[in-house]
């Protein structure tokens, strides 16, 4: 378990704090408790992300994951100027096919994927090419009215290759992905916003603050339910209807044998705050 109050620095190109720092707002009013904050550092590369930071990132996230007092995650980029630009084209482009399929290195995204723990992006500046495919592997997305997103890949001679296509499709529709991703044009944040892609839109400055409390905000509900609920909706993504409801009514019901559900039903019922212990 993370001792409270350390911040640990996982390597030169990745900065993990747990707990999160407060948000610096004066307006802000969430605490952070159960929140940490892990940052992209490469700011004079705009955050691009190499094989190794990648795998530092799901090392740190892993670790993250199961430390049980640790309710959600807020993933950023240093530098106000990126979130993160791609992947890291320097090291993509001494690759061939016979390398990447020998490789292996893609398959950190299939462990970022797997974190249980919930995940927000607080993206200013650049996420594109991998560095969208990273937000979109986050289950929410706050962005700073700066942010841009999209998957200039076909730009460079390739395609998405972390999610891209699907995702991208999954959250805005094929259409909008269609020409986004055959033409690598860009979205602003605002346009990203109105096609889906982003939960909300913040000014550029207050980015981190509205992650951070959007996070504070998830990290106070009771935590089984929490990973629950994300489970059941990101499993909407990969099944037809009729097993998502079944999968989400199988999770409903064992969320009754937990202490929190008994807790919240009884705090609803005595008009008092819930203290959820995650039994
Ligand atoms: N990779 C490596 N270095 C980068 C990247 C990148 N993706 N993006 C920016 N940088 C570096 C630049 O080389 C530059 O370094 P230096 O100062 O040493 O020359 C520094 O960051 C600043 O960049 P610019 O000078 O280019 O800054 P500008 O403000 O002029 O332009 C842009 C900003 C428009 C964002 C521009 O940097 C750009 O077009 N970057 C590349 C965007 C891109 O094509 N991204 C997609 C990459 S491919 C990809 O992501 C495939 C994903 C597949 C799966 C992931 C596996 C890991």
């Amino acid at each position: 378990m993370t001792d409270p109050g350390t911040t640990q620095t996982t390597a030169s190109h990745l900065r993990v704090a747990f707990p999160a720092p407060a948000p610096t707002s004066a307006t802000a009013t969430s605490v952070t408790d159960g929140v940490a904050l892990v940052t992209l550092d490469r700011p004079a590369a705009l955050n691009a992300l190499s094989f190794d930071l990648l795998d530092d990132l799901a090392d740190a996230l892993d670790r993250l994951d199961t430390d049980p007092d640790c309710r959600a995650i807020v993933l950023t980029g240093a530098g106000g100027r990126a979130f993160a630009a791609g992947a890291d084209i320097k090291e993509l482009a001494t690759q061939t096919s016979v390398s990447l399929h020998a490789g292996g290195r893609f398959a950190v995204w299939d462990r970022l994927a797997r974190v249980t723990t919930p995940l927000i992006a607080a993206v200013r500046g650049f996420a594109l090419g991998g560095g969208c495919e990273l937000a979109m592997a986050c289950d929410m997305i706050v962005a700073g009215d700066d942010a841009t997103f999209g998957q200039p890949e076909i730009r460079i001679g390739v395609m998405p290759g972390a999610g891209g296509t699907q995702r991208l499709t999954r959250a805005v529709g094929q259409a909008r992905a269609m020409e986004l991703i055959l033409t690598g044009r860009s979205m602003r944040a605002g346009e990203a916003e109105a096609a889906g892609l982003v939960t909300k839109v913040v000014p550029a400055e207050a980015t981190l603050d509205a992650a951070l409390e959007l996070a504070g905000q998830v990290a106070s509900m009771p935590p089984l339910a929490v990973r629950a609920a994300k489970a059941a909706i990101r499993a909407a993504a990969e099944q037809p209807l009729s097993a998502g409801l079944a999968a989400e009514r199988a999770s409903f019901f064992a969320l009754f044998d937990t202490d929190d559900q008994a807790e919240g039903m009884a705090a609803f019922t005595d008009k008092r705050v819930p203290v959820w212990t995650g039994r």
